[in-house]
């Protein structure tokens, strides 16, 4: 810029004050760009101002800690004024599924929580009767979301499409069972299903890690379609990087859930306590709880919310399509308000008559040349 400047301007630059030399440049930098370079700022903007909303659902077997999770994710965090639990006050067996929202706000980004607590079923049963009213909860959710799409005021849609599933595998198998199958395949087209191991403080860490080894290479063999965490970007730090390997080395995440604040070195801590010694939820030497709430509230809840609208939600809407169309098509044919009738093939006195006409027609073009 500076060789573009007038001359006189090059004499009296030195003598300003650096705050005006300063901002001269600056203004110069400004005559340069146009402005959508904040186009960011504004997107940022509108976001925070429209709010965020997020679906989480839990399912699995009957007894795994579900609820107990859910607590410990984040119900007693955000209902402050709940008491937390005694050990003896255990949380009832979820009979129906149940819906808790919750609008939080951690500076000044507002976030509509939604938790889904599914009843647990339970590990004979291998038939898809057992987890159709989950299915049914998350096609009904992509339903009103379609109707909604349609209607008058698209502007204003609420979205309760359940953008994550958290799927309780039992620790005392030897991987997944029939009914871990089963479920995660009638679900894993329409919604993100991030596997976890339950109760993972009945495991020693050896277990543990066979354990994760048998699921990964169960959910490979049986073609089950899991949450997949997108590749990290080339440019992200190398912090950052080193989290998203060891948070993709984790998966199936092992977690712990308790209701229960005890004492460890000093400390009150969330965790559960044995005759033996303390677990705690939130030790990442004692299991994944961290590292699945970090990814669920810190890392991923934007990519889970994508990939929800964009993978499941799209494939529900084509389907949708699809069917309304062939239906509007069957329809039309049967109630077709003119009769389609065949063309009239003419008689053999009428092509004769035609014939002659058009002998005749030759006949009287060659004279007239
Ligand atoms: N050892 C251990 N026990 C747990 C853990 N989480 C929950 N529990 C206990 O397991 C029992 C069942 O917990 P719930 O949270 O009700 O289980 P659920 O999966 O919601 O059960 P349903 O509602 O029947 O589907 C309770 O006694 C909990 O205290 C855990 O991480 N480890
Ligand atoms: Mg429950």
């Amino acid at each position: 810029m500076d060789s573009l400047a007038a001359p006189q301007d090059r004499l009296v630059e030195p003598l300003l004050s650096p705050r005006t030399q300063a901002q001269r440049r600056l203004k110069d930098v400004d005559k340069q760009y146009v402005g959508f370079a904040t186009l960011p700022n504004q997107v940022h903007r509108k976001s925070v101002k429209k709010g965020f909303d997020f679906t989480l659902m839990v399912a699995g077997e009957s007894g795994l800690g579900k609820s107990t999770l859910v607590h410990s994710l984040f119900l007693t965090d955000l209902y402050k004024e709940r008491k937390l639990l005694s050990a003896e006050e255990r949380i009832s067996q979820t009979v129906e599924i149940l819906k808790h929202t919750v609008d939080i706000e951690e500076k000044g980004v507002k976030l509509k929580l939604t938790i889904v607590d599914t009843p647990g079923f339970g590990d004979a049963v291998n038939n898809s009767e057992c987890w159709k009213p989950i299915t049914d909860y998350v096609d009904q959710q992509f339903e009103q979301y379609f109707r909604d799409e349609s209607g008058l005021n698209r502007k204003n849609i609420q979205d309760n499409r359940v953008h994550c599933c958290l799927y309780f595998i039992s620790p005392f198998g030897h991987g997944l069972r029939p009914v871990d199958v089963g479920f995660m395949k009638a679900l894993h087209e329409k919604v993100n299903i991030v596997p976890l191991i339950a109760k993972a403080d009945c495991l020693v860490p050896g277990e543990i890690r066979k354990l994760k080894e048998r699921i990964r290479e169960e959910i490979d063999k049986f073609g089950i379609h899991v949450y997949q965490f997108p590749e990290c970007d080339s440019d992200e730090d190398e912090d950052f990087k080193q989290q998203d390997r060891e948070l993709k080395e984790s998966a199936p995440f092992a977690v712990i859930g308790s209701n229960t604040v005890v004492e460890a070195k000093g400390q009150r801590v969330r965790g559960r306590l044995y005759p033996w010694g303390i677990v705690e939820v939130e030790n990442q030497a004692h299991c994944d709880f961290v590292k699945l709430r970090n990814m669920l509230i810190r890392t991923h809840m934007h990519d889970l919310k994508d990939v929800t609208c964009d993978v499941h939600y799209e494939n529900y809407r084509a389907h949708c399509i699809q069917q309304m169309t062939s239906k509007l098509t069957q329809d039309s044919r049967m109630e077709s308000p003119i009769p389609i009738l065949p063309l009239p093939t003419p008689d053999a006195e009428t092509e004769k008559l035609i014939r002659m006409k058009d002998e005749e027609k030759m006949k009287q073009q060659m004279q007239d040349q």
